[in-house]
């Protein structure tokens, strides 16, 4: 579940390796992956410090959510999520998709649906899970995941 929305442009590594002069040796690692979660969250960074440190994410959340709620319900309708989606996600061609989001599928995303979903993007991100996002936790090789982490028990609200 946590990795099903990894989401690689095949033209970043062709940028890369544009942009690198045509240096790139055989063996090179492929250095770019791109998501559009990881653009939203690189947005949240208010303060330009090039970290998004957790209220960051939160007030991000606040401010995204704002933002894609336009008839201001307090729930996201599908269009609604689609025309944050174009601007915010880049288009939405890779997501994370409007069920992502919509766990129990009524075509609603609320805002515990949408606090839920993010928050969960930012700890698959957070390498060192200090709770920040700096710019190294969303450089990875394609292909890359994580290490699986060691169980752990939830609280039970999740
Ligand atoms: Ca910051
Ligand atoms: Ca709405
Ligand atoms: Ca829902």
């Amino acid at each position: 579940m946590e990795f099903k929305n990894w989401a690689i442009l095949a033209g970043v590594s062709a940028l890369a390796a544009c942009a690198s002069g045509g240096r790139d040796r055989p063996n090179d690692p492929i250095r770019a992956l791109l998501s559009a979660d990881a653009m939203l969250f690189v947005g949240f960074d208010r303060d330009g410090d090039l970290s998004t440190s957790a209220a960051e994410v939160d007030s991000g959340i606040e401010r995204e959510f704002v933002r894609a709620d336009a008839n201001r319900d307090g729930t996201l309708q599908p269009l609604e999520f689609q025309n944050w989606s174009n601007i915010a996600l880049g288009g939405g061609q890779i997501g994370p998709y409007r069920l992502d989001f919509d766990r129990n599928v009524d075509n609603a995303i609320t805002r515990e649906e949408f606090d839920t979903e993010i928050h969960a993007r930012v700890r698959d991100y957070d390498t060192d899970e200090n709770g920040a996002l700096a710019r190294a936790d969303f450089v990875r090789r394609v292909g890359q995941t994580r290490e699986p982490r060691e169980p752990r028990v939830r609280p039970p609200t999740r």
